[in-house]
């Protein structure tokens, strides 16, 4: 392990779980009711932004009564101490990582605490709340949405995840069902270039057979003992 130089790190909302949020596709992962898939569009937004942005409110402030666990605070530990390329890529809006002082990251998604204004373009901090229509602090018009990628949108930060990708030695999925594209697509790029890929999931993740190595078992013990070993 103590090999490798470049990391590339993917983690997904089963990194979260032992925190207290739920996964998406999990058998609590309906969203009043509706697959992610048909609520999570641009389309679904425009259909009926109130169940959107009530969906939204909510999940931020669940934020407040969760804290990062030891898959986070391993991920932290890895940021402060390794002296080669990092990034840690994460498909999750809730902010667990940097919580548990990671650095190096990218939200690809997007964030629960950010809203994006479609009037002017910009974003800033989210309010607490986004139901009630407040004024976008850049142009003062009530035109926030949560700034979330959904279905059909490009996320955030391709660039930079394809460059990190390119020079990567090692890259490791932890945490993700591997249903979702780009991000699904990301162990073909690597294993391509030969670069090691290593899964870390409660379960062989719908991509498993693409990977060099795949440990099953909870985020809170795989990823402590995977840190670990790296370190030495
Ligand atoms: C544990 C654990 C524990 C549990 N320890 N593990 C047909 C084919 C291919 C692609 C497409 C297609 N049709 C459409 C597409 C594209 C589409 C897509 O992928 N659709 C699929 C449904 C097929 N993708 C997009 O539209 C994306 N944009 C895009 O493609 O733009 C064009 C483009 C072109 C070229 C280059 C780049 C881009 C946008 C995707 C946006 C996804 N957004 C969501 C919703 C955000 C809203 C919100 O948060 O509310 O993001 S969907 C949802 O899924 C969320 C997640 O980030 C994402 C991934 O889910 P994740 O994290 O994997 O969670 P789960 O629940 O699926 O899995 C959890 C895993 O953890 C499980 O395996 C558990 O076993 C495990 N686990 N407990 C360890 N304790």
């Amino acid at each position: 392990m103590r090999d490798f130089r470049n990391i590339v790190v993917l983690t997904g909302a089963g990194i979260s779980a032992e925190s207290g949020l739920a996964t998406f596709r999990g058998p609590e992962g309906l969203w009043e009711g509706h697959r992610v898939e048909d609520v999570a569009t641009p389309e679904a937004f425009a259909r009926d932004p109130e169940l959107v942005q009530r969906f939204y409110d909510a999940r931020r402030a669940n934020l407040a009564s969760v804290a990062p666990n030891r898959a986070h605070e391993a991920l932290a530990r890895l940021d402060a101490e390794w002296d080669g390329e990092l990034l840690i890529v994460t498909q999750n809006v809730d902010d667990l990582h940097e919580r548990a002082g990671a650095r190096r990251i990218l939200h690809m998604h997007g964030e629960l605490n950010s809203a994006w204004c479609l009037a002017c373009d910009a974003r800033a901090r989210s309010p607490a709340t986004l139901l009630d229509g407040p004024s976008c602090p850049a142009c003062g018009k009530p035109a926030l949405r949560p700034d979330i990628v959904w279905f059909g949108e490009m996320p955030y930060g391709m660039d930079a995840i394809e460059a990190a990708l390119m020079q990567a030695d090692l890259f490791v999925s932890i945490g993700t069902s591997g249903a979702v594209y780009p991000a699904a697509g990301f162990v073909q790029t690597a294993r391509y270039r030969g670069t090691r890929t290593l899964e870390l999931n409660l379960e062989p993740s719908q991509g498993s057979i693409f990977f060099d190595e795949s440990r099953m078992g909870p985020a809170s013990e795989l990823v402590p003992s995977f840190v670990d070993e790296l370190l030495g």
